[in-house]
């Protein structure tokens, strides 16, 4: 029987923060069927695709019908009788059939639900698990997972002006052991947090909400968590943050609400350059705003010797801009989201240039999630080395992390960790 696309239906569901969003599913002409659903930022770049929300009222203003209905109107016309296989081909009929830069039209949310689902069809057809059927025979490692401890920022009402304070176990040696490590870190912070007072809850990716006076406070508690989970800061677990700078600022200056400081973009980089000499810190995401490419570039050239320096709202998984940022050595690793450019092939375009470039690739959740696990596989079957999904808890994270351990399970003996060597060759060189 064929891949042909024999049907593609769209509907409305709800996500991790009780808003909707799209699935799609996509049923080949031989019974394979592919189902996926499109995830949500909050801090988000400008030169992401656009989702299409139907305002108004009902839902916040946040429903999808308008998106689902162009999946029925004009996305299922144009892909049936399309071979499933296609992804490249399925994908460039989703762009132009939208005909905008940002996928504004039909809804990157509509957009990226169809291209994630008819991926799935096709591994389906394949009867390989996704990883798998990406792999397409190489040999891939297991991601070195990013896991959320303090979530901030725009997650957390700007408790904190850092976003994400999350730990990496490089030295692991496996999945299951990262997790085991970052378990013990995570519980280490609740019961500091608890003795601190008042612990109040969760941020919107299930990292403890960030109780603190300042940034500085809240990277000493995480680094005493990690010396009171019984591991060794700096050996066993290192500090990764996402600034998401681009929520405090741009090139005249970011303003800090801890505090009320504004600094100069030339301060804030000092300010950067400092905490990494300071605490047991691994990577950095975003330390400048989407625009501030010669502050980013200065973070680079002062630290990326030994500090992975991530760019997310920077790049926005666009390959051209990915080609840019190395041109002017802006970070030494790019976040790759999907849903920020809105098809799988084009995600795809960007992780082959960075690792055109020989950087860090970190396949990334957005804070609004559901139970979909598709990056788990993407993170896998392209050799990514890296993975962000938030906290360690919550199922629409844990959904994700749990993924992960059926795949090193699947691949018995043949499992490897990425560790050091997920990162860019001079920290891997200098750290392994
Ligand atoms: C990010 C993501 C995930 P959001 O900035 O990297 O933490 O957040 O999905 O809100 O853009
Ligand atoms: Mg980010």
């Amino acid at each position: 029987m064929s891949a042909r696309i024999a049907a593609v239906v769209g509907r409305q569901i709800w996500d991790s923060r009780g808003r909707p969003t799209v699935e799609a599913e996509v049923v080949l002409e031989n019974g394979a069927v592919g189902r996926a659903i499109a995830p949500a930022g909050a801090s988000r770049g400008a030169h992401e695709a656009v989702d299409l929300r139907d305002g108004g009222n009902a839902f916040g203003g946040y429903g999808v019908n308008r998106a689902v209905a162009g999946i029925a109107a004009e996305i299922a016309p144009a892909l049936l009788g399309m071979d499933g296989r296609d992804q490249a081909g399925v994908d460039a009929v989703l762009a132009s059939l939208d005909g905008t830069p940002n996928k504004s039209r039909l809804g990157g949310n509509a957009i990226v639900a169809v291209s994630m689902a008819v991926l799935h069809a096709a591994a389906a057809y394949a009867r390989a698990p996704l990883w798998q059927y990406l792999a397409n025979g190489k040999s891939v490692q297991l991601p070195l997972p990013e896991i959320q401890i303090f979530g901030g920022g725009a997650h957390a009402g700007r408790r904190t002006d850092v976003q994400d304070f999350m730990v990496m176990c490089p030295n692991a040696g496996s999945f299951r052991r990262a997790l085991e490590i970052t378990d013990d870190v995570y519980r280490a912070a609740g019961r500091l947090m608890e003795e601190k007072g008042p612990l109040t809850g969760v941020a919107d990716e299930g990292g403890w909400w960030p109780n603190f006076a300042s940034n500085d406070d809240a990277l000493d508690m995480l680094t005493r968590a990690i010396d009171a989970s019984g591991h060794r800061a700096g050996e066993d677990v290192f500090i990764s943050l996402d600034i998401a700078a681009n929520e405090l600022g741009d090139t005249n200056g970011y303003h800090l609400a801890l505090g009320d400081h504004r600094l100069s973009s030339d301060a804030w980089a000092d300010h950067i350059i400092k905490w990494a000499g300071q605490y047991p810190i691994l990577s950095i995401e975003d330390p400048a705003g989407q625009d501030d490419w010669d502050m980013m570039s200065k973070v680079t050239a002062a630290i990326g010797d030994h500090v992975q320096i991530i760019g997310d709202d920077v790049l926005v998984t666009n390959a051209q801009r990915v080609k840019d940022a190395a041109a002017r050595s802006v970070c030494n690793a790019a976040l790759i989201k999907v849903n920020q450019v809105g098809t799988i092939t084009e995600a795809k375009a960007a992780l082959d240039a960075a690792a055109g470039h020989q950087w860090g690739r970190i396949v990334s959740a957005r804070s609004g999630e559901s139970e979909d696990v598709t990056i788990a596989h993407l993170a896998t079957g392209w050799n990514a080395g890296q993975l962000k999904v938030g906290s360690f808890t919550r199922s629409e994270r844990m959904a994700k992390w749990n993924e992960m351990l059926r795949i090193e399970e699947a691949m018995g003996n043949d499992a490897q960790f990425a560790g050091f060597a997920a990162f860019a060759p001079a920290i891997a060189a200098g750290r392994a």
